[in-house]
Formats: structure tokens, C-alpha cells, sequence
């Protein structure tokens, strides 16, 4: 009976497998809801934003207000989502644009986990509620000039003066550098990799932004310099005091890429998709075309895979059983697939397809950095193949 049902039943293009079914009512409610959003404030907007490398400040509160800054985090005014329910989120915000996700990513999962799991009482009360409403922002400062790939060998020093902290050094490629009420800092001591909070008016400290960027342009990316600041100990992530401190928030912001790498395929997919239905050449709509539809095939399928490995994650992390390793089979999968589809899509929309009127190179530029930050896809390949051979292969 439910299999004559399910033959007759249309097949949604957009999604083939049916992914929904999967999903709770609520965790529908709360895609449905971003998903709303991304479409009211976000689409209609960003190729402007891109165009002019903006990434208006008026975001933050609105995406507070959303409860999606801290989403699964607990307490603090943070909204206790599921692991999956931020997933979601974050597949509808990079469906908008990378650099939507991407302030969100770097609020909630790792300035605001880092304080979350890593700083003491007080540092949580004075800065979680307010980053959760989007009143303050934060960005994470672990790259360096010199230093990315490999981030044990970073410069930044600090070192202690009495009861006080002097941090000297220079972080790189910070995303919402300039924008951030407060920095958190990861800099090399006598005592192991430690993190520390820099509020914006610190002396010593300041930001320059990086310019000409072709890749997320609607996303502030900053250099901070560290000339000689004095923190007080109070400024120290008390908790954290290896490598294993940042390395433990970049779990957190590569799932939610996983989630978001699906959600930037699906975009381009579906713009293809249309695109493909209304492009008349040779008298028929191109997707009439065996080769067109080849695209389409593979497009679906990489987008339908992508989706269903980021939900696997997603449960998985809700029964507290993904690893790191897991993630990196994620971010180093869906990315590359995202890639895949949005130069596929962008070819199929033709001269078309390199305008920001459409969204698929604006898509297809964001994946490239994307694939490079939170490590590389190289680096996630290497976690992986270390995982499945128990060789490391870094170094
Ligand atoms: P290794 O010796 O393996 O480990 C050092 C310590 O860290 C622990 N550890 C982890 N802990 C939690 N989660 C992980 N994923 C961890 N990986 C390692 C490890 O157990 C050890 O702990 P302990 O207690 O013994 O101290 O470290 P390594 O120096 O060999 O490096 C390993 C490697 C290459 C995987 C790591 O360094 C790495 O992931 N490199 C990539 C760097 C990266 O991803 N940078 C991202 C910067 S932030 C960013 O890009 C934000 S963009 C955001 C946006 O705009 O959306
Ligand atoms: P490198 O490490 O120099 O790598 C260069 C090439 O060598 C890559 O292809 C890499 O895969 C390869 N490679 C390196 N090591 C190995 C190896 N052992 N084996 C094989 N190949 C290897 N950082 C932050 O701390 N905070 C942020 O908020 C942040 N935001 C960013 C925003 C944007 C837009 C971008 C582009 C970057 C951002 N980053 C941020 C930095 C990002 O995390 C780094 O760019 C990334 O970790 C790679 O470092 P790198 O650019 O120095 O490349």
C-alpha cells in the first residue's frame, strides 16, 4: 500500500530523496524559519553586498533575535538547539551566501564556544548574553602570516608581566576582525598555546581590513596587530592551555561548513535547474538536451549525498559519538561536491552565469575560500588518511 503511494507521488527536484521525512517537525520549523529569512533579508540583497565587499552591521541583531548566534550552545541566553537544528541553519544561511554563514560561524562556534568551553564564569556572564543577542561580536584569531596550515607554529607571543599578560604578534585572515567587540586571541606562551580576550579599544591593539578579496567579499576579513598589549590576567581563557583549545572550537564552526557547503550546492543546483527549463537555444529549452541533463543528474546527486551526509553527521553529534576525523570526512567531502556543482551550474547559465545576477559564481567564489579555511581541503584528506592508516602524514 505506502509503496503504490510513493510511486505516485510527485518527486520533489529539489528534493529528490526526500530528505524532509527525515527531519522532526521542529527541526522542519526551524529550516523553514531561516530559510524564510535568508529569502526575505538575504537574497534579494547580497549580490550588492558582494558587489560592494559590504556585510551590513544590522545582521547580527537580526540573526540574535533568530536565536542563531550560540544556537547549540546551552545557557547564557544561548538557544540549546540540537547539533542538527544548527545544521539546518546553517545549510539555509550558506544557501544565501558563505559569508552570511560565516559571521554566524564565527560568533557562535568558535569566539563564542571558545569562551563557552574554555573561559571562566565571569568571562561567560560579561560577553555570552550579549554575543548570543548579537549586541557584541567576536572573531577568533589563530592564522597567522606565516603560520596557517600549521598553527603550532605560531609567533603570536604573550608572556607574563607580574599578574598582567604583554601579547605581541599578528594574526591574519581574521573573519569580522575589524567589526569585533572582542578578539579571542590564541598566542604561544612558556605554558603551551593560550587564548586570550581582547576587548576592541585594548591598547596596542588594532585591525586593517584585507582588501580586493574575489571571495567572500560580503564577509569583513582583517589582519589584528598585537603591538606589546597588556591584558590582565582575568583576560586569560583560563581552561585552555595546548593547541587542543582552538583546535576544539574549529570542530565545532567545520560541522556547521559541512551543513553549509550542502546548502550553497543546493543554490546552485536549483538555479541551474530553472535556468536550464527557460533557456531556449537551437528551439528547445536546453534542458532538453541529453548533456544538459547529465549536469542535472550529477548535480542532484551530489547535492542529495551532501545533504544526507551532513545529516548523518548532525545525528551523530547529537548522540555525542562524531569524532574530529568524522568532520574532516564531511568538510573535506561536501566542499569539494559544493565546488563540483557550482562550476557545473555556472556553465549551464552560460555568459549568464558569470554576472552576479545569478548566484552561482558569486557561490562558486565564496566555495573557494570556503575549501581553504577551517583547514584545508588537503589537511582534512591528511586527518582522514591518518584515521584509516594510522600514519601521520603532516610533518
Ligand atoms: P597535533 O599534535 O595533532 O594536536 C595538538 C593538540 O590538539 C589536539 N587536537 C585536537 N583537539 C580537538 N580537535 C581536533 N580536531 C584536534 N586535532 C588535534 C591533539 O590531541 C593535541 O592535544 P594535546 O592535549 O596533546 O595538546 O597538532 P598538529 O600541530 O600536528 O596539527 C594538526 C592539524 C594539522 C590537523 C591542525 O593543526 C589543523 O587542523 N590545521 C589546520 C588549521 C586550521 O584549520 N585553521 C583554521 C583557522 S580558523 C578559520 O579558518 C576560521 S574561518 C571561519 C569562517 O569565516 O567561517
Ligand atoms: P598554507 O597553510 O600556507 O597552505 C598552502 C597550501 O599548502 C594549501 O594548498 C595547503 O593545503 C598546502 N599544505 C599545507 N600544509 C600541507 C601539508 N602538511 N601537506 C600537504 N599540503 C599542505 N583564520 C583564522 O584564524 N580566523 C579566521 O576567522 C579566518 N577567516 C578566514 C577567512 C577567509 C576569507 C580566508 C581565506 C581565510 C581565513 N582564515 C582564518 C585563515 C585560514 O584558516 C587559512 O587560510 C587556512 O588555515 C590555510 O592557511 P594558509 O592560507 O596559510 O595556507
Amino acid at each position: 500500500m505506502s509503496s503504490h503511494a510513493t510511486v505516485k507521488a510527485p518527486l520533489k527536484p529539489t528534493d529528490y530523496l526526500d530528505i524532509d521525512r527525515l527531519l522532526s517537525d521542529e527541526e522542519r520549523m526551524i529550516r523553514d524559519t531561516v530559510r524564510a529569512w535568508v529569502g526575505d533579508r538575504v537574497v534579494p540583497n547580497v549580490g550588492e553586498w558582494f558587489e560592494d565587499a559590504i556585510l551590513p552591521g544590522e545582521l547580527a541583531p537580526e540573526l540574535g533575535k533568530l536565536g542563531l548566534l550560540g544556537m547549540h550552545l546551552t545557557g547564557y541566553g544561548c538557544a540549546g538547539a540540537s547539533a542538527t537544528a544548527y545544521g539546518l541553519a546553517c545549510m539555509e544561511l550558506e544557501a544565501g551566501d558563505s559569508g552570511v554563514r560565516s559571521l554566524v560561524s564565527v560568533q557562535g562556534s568558535l569566539a563564542m564556544f571558545a569562551i563557552w568551553r574554555w573561559g571562566s564564569e565571569e568571562q561567560k556572564q560579561e560577553w555570552l548574553p550579549r554575543m548570543a543577542a548579537g549586541e557584541a561580536i567576536g572573531c577568533f584569531g589563530l592564522t597567522e602570516p606565516d603560520s596557517g596550515s600549521d598553527p603550532g607554529s605560531m609567533r603570536t607571543r604573550a608572556r607574563r608581566d607580574g599578574s598582567d599578560w604583554i601579547l605581541h604578534g599578528q594574526k591574519m585572515w581574521i573573519t569580522n576582525g575589524s567589526v569585533s567587540d572582542v578578539a579571542i586571541v590564541w598566542a604561544s606562551t612558556d605554558e603551551g598555546v593560550r587564548g586570550f580576550l581582547v576587548p576592541r579599544d585594548t591598547p596596542g591593539f588594532t585591525t586593517q581590513d584585507i582588501h580586493r578579496k574575489l571571495s567572500l567579499r560580503a564577509s569583513v576579513t582583517s589582519e589584528l596587530l598585537l603591538d606589546d598589549v597588556r591584558l590582565p590576567a582575568e583576560a586569560l581563557l583560563p581552561e585552555a592551555t595546548s593547541l587542543k583549545g582552538p583546535l576544539s572550537c574549529l570542530n565545532e564552526a567545520r560541522y556547521g561548513i559541512v551543513w553549509g557547503a550542502a546548502g550553497a550546492a543546493r543554490a546552485c543546483f536549483e538555479a541551474a535547474l530553472e535556468y536550464s527549463k527557460e533557456r531556449v537555444q537551437f528551439d528547445r529549452p536546453i534542458a532538453s538536451f541529453q548533456i544538459q541533463q547529465q549536469k542535472l543528474a550529477t548535480m542532484a546527486l551530489e547535492v542529495n549525498r551532501a545533504t544526507l551526509l551532513s545529516l548523518h553527521l548532525g545525528r551523530m553529534k547529537d548522540a555525542g559519538v562524531l569524532r574530529p576525523e568524522h568532520v574532516s570526512m564531511g568538510k573535506l567531502g561536501n566542499v569539494n561536491a559544493a565546488l563540483d556543482v557550482a562550476r557545473t551550474a555556472r556553465q549551464v547559465l552560460g555568459a549568464n552565469g558569470v554576472t552576479l545576477e545569478y548566484p552561482v559564481i558569486r557561490h562558486m567564489n565564496n566555495l573557494e575560500s570556503v575549501v581553504t579555511y577551517e583547514g584545508t581541503a588537503d589537511v582534512h584528506a591528511l586527518v582522514v588518511g591518518g584515521a584509516l592508516t594510522g600514519i601521520q602524514a603532516f610533518r
